[in-house]
């Protein structure tokens, strides 16, 4: 295997190493899951949950079963002590205990630390510094991957590229990614990573959403952003739909559209190029079907 077993975090594209070769790896593993089943004999992944979660909870500790890791799963303020993760503040309510102190010892149980702690809107640099992950890193001691953190999703996001590159049909496919309208305040983490992963791809990437909903141009970087949807599913292989609540500093966490003509039905599917259309889930269904 390559340096990626060196790996000390995993937040973004960047942290794989040579893109190409982790698909290839990840491909191997897909098509023979158990193929590095003695990997992880008597390691410990250790799995916190400050969050929900269904898919990124089975399949990650699925994959960490199939490595031959011993896995735990925590969730915090529920079978846990609820935590308290803001510094200096007085511990008179519903706290516990503090992060700080509860970072080593599940630390010492450890072997590698998966995080799930979701943008919070309640001040928009509490959530871009991915203050809870950092303190992770900071403090375990241990390599940590985020499982869908403040601003970042990159399981989810390696995992669409991983079903991009096994279902295109041309060398260099166009993948866009949509915004479309959902009725409460959802998180950039997933747009976020998305961008991450396919500016480094081999694909032609188009983002497009309406007025106001742009995101982090740490992510967005060299992307196509057109801002007429019509126009970017033109000639689409991949159709990525994804609501995110706005980013910009004035708006931060705000639903600025529920314009439902940005949800991606049957016509919009017949501008593109006969693509394939993809969501992330959980997915609230605007009719009965
Ligand atoms: C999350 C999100 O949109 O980021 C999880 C997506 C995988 N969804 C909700 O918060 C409902």
């Amino acid at each position: 295997m390559s340096k990626r077993l060196n790996m000390k975090t995993y937040t973004n594209v960047f942290d794989l190493g040579n893109l190409n070769e982790a698909l290839k790896e990840a491909a191997e593993v897909k098509a023979n899951p158990f193929k590095w089943e003695k990997l992880g004999h008597n390691k410990t992944l250790l799995m916190v949950f400050f969050n929900n979660s269904l898919r990124t909870r089975l399949s990650t500790q699925k994959a960490g079963m199939n490595l031959g890791m011993n896995t735990i799963v925590l969730d915090v303020n529920a079978g846990a002590w609820k935590l308290e993760t803001e510094r200096g503040v007085i511990m008179d309510g519903d706290k516990s205990e503090h992060l700080l102190e509860a970072i080593p010892v599940m630390a010492q149980y450890a072997d590698i630390i998966g995080v799930r702690s979701f943008a919070r809107f309640e001040s928009k640099k509490f959530d871009y510094q991915e203050t809870i992950l950092n303190q992770f890193i900071k403090y375990s001691g241990k390599p940590v991957f985020s499982m869908e953190s403040a601003t970042v999703h990159p399981l989810q996001a390696f995992a669409d590229l991983i079903t991009i590159e096994q279902y295109k049909e041309t060398k260099r496919p166009k993948v866009v990614l949509t915004w479309a309208p959902h009725p409460k305040t959802l998180p950039q983490a997933v747009p976020n990573s998305f961008a991450d992963f396919m500016n480094e791809a081999d694909v032609d990437f188009v983002i497009t959403h309406p007025h106001g909903y742009e995101l982090d141009p740490q992510f967005v970087r060299g992307a196509k952003v057109e801002y007429d949807q019509r126009k970017a599913f033109e000639g689409a292989d991949f159709i990525y739909a994804k609501n995110w609540s706005a980013f910009a500093d004035e708006h931060y966490g705000q639903i600025l559209s529920k314009d439902m003509s940005w949800t991606v039905d049957t016509e919009h599917m017949s501008w593109t190029n006969n693509a394939y259309f993809m969501h992330c889930l959980p997915v609230l269904h605007p009719q009965l079907r």
